[in-house]
């Protein structure tokens, strides 16, 4: 199937995480997108450039709070003199309006802080998720990535990949974190909602819970999001989110579905999980899917505990192809670099494969 990259998306480049407290290398490293673009191009998948779009569509789904601020970060990072004293390089927060601080006694919400040190946590919800001078930009092009492959399907591609980096599946429309920034999906998503006489469905496979198009489309009927993931309460990020009894606001109740796996889980229940995933969404009438496409639940990966192989990435493809619906994936997390890129070419080949037999049962 056709894909899209962006070499803007290059300029994203974290350099590390702050962990409990010490500055790790980091996993959302800028040699992800290379090994997979590296692996697409052996493969021999048709590429595509993405098209710039712009702001009032690239990002219409976030408070223009958070894309002011993400926009200027850096600039008021430099201008803090915190590079220098006590020394930290990247935007870092130090303390959050925690609900508990607040207690309700500002039902504006926060103020808006001065100090720079501040202000990042405002929006940032973890301390993993850090901002330099590209940061801005790589996240930006992201944006058009996603937005460029739902074009490429909207106009009749019956598939299309983007090839995004950073991901996006944790940026919610006010906060960011667990290295998202602008979510790329939930972007796709909407775009071919927009175009669509029905509902369309976000089906989230990356080993971690899918909040952002959670909270996006919390009140949202037209956009039906699902999620399988390791349980985050056995401990696995976000922690907080990502439980079974999360279905939706009132007017949606239902349009939302998440299935937690126990760690160690691997292809028969993941497998399982999708399945169950895919027929909600098309007996809730989705006309299109768009795959997060997460490659993290991988036994190789170092920050899951599921254990999915590569015949069960290509599993996984043959199956989401079986709706024969028009389907965005959409790059979201993986970690092994040696695997990466092999593991999203099997899901994508597995779709294709799918496809041709049964355009060749139909036709
Ligand atoms: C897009 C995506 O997959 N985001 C995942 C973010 C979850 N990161 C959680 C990191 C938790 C701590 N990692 C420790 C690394 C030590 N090797
Ligand atoms: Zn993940």
């Amino acid at each position: 199937m056709p894909f899209v990259y962006s070499e803007m998306q290059a300029r994203h480049e974290p350099d590390g995480e702050v962990w409990v407290g010490v500055r790790t290398p980091g996993t959302e490293l800028p040699q992800r997108a290379e090994r997979i673009l590296n692996a697409l191009r052996v493969a021999g998948a048709a590429e595509h450039v993405a098209i710039d779009h712009p702001d009032e569509e690239a990002l219409a789904l976030h408070d223009p709070d958070l894309c002011a601020y993400l926009e200027s970060a850096w600039e008021e990072w430099q201008a803090s003199g915190l590079k220098r004293d006590p020394g930290q390089n990247r935007v870092v927060p130090y303390l959050f309006p925690h609900p508990g601080l607040m207690a309700g006694m500002r039902p504006g919400g926060p103020p808006e802080p001065t100090a720079a040190a501040a202000r990042a946590g405002r929006f940032c919800f973890d301390t993993m998720t850090l901002i330099g001078p590209g940061t801005w930009g790589g996240a930006r092009a992201a944006v058009d990535v996603a937005l460029t492959a739902a074009d490429l399907v909207r106009d009749g591609a019956p598939a299309a990949y983007a090839l995004c980096r950073p991901p996006g599946h944790h940026a919610s429309s006010g906060s960011f974190g667990g290295s998202c920034y602008l979510n790329n999906t939930a972007a796709a998503a909407a775009r071919l909602q927009a175009g669509s006489a029905g509902p369309v469905a976000v089906l989230d496979i990356d080993a971690h819970h899918g909040n952002g198009a959670q909270e996006i489309f919390w009140t949202d009927a037209s956009v039906l999001t699902g999620s399988v993931h390791v349980d985050p309460g056995a401990g696995w990020f976000p922690h907080f989110l990502g439980f079974g009894d999360e279905r939706g606001a009132e007017a949606a109740e239902g349009t939302n579905q998440n299935l937690a796996l126990a760690p160690g889980s691997g292809d028969e229940l993941w497998l399982e999980a999708i399945g169950t995933l895919l027929d909600w969404a098309r007996a809730g009438g989705a006309a299109a899917l768009i795959v997060a496409l997460g490659v993290d639940a991988a036994g190789a990966d170092p920050e899951s505990p599921l254990q999915v192989s590569p015949a069960g990435f290509r599993a996984a493809g043959s199956l989401l192809a079986g709706a024969a619906l028009p389907t965005v994936f959409v790059q979201e997390g993986g970690y092994d670099l040696d695997s990466i890129g092999a593991l999203v070419v099997e899901t994508l080949s597995g779709f294709d494969a799918r496809r041709a037999e049964l355009s060749r049962g139909s036709g």
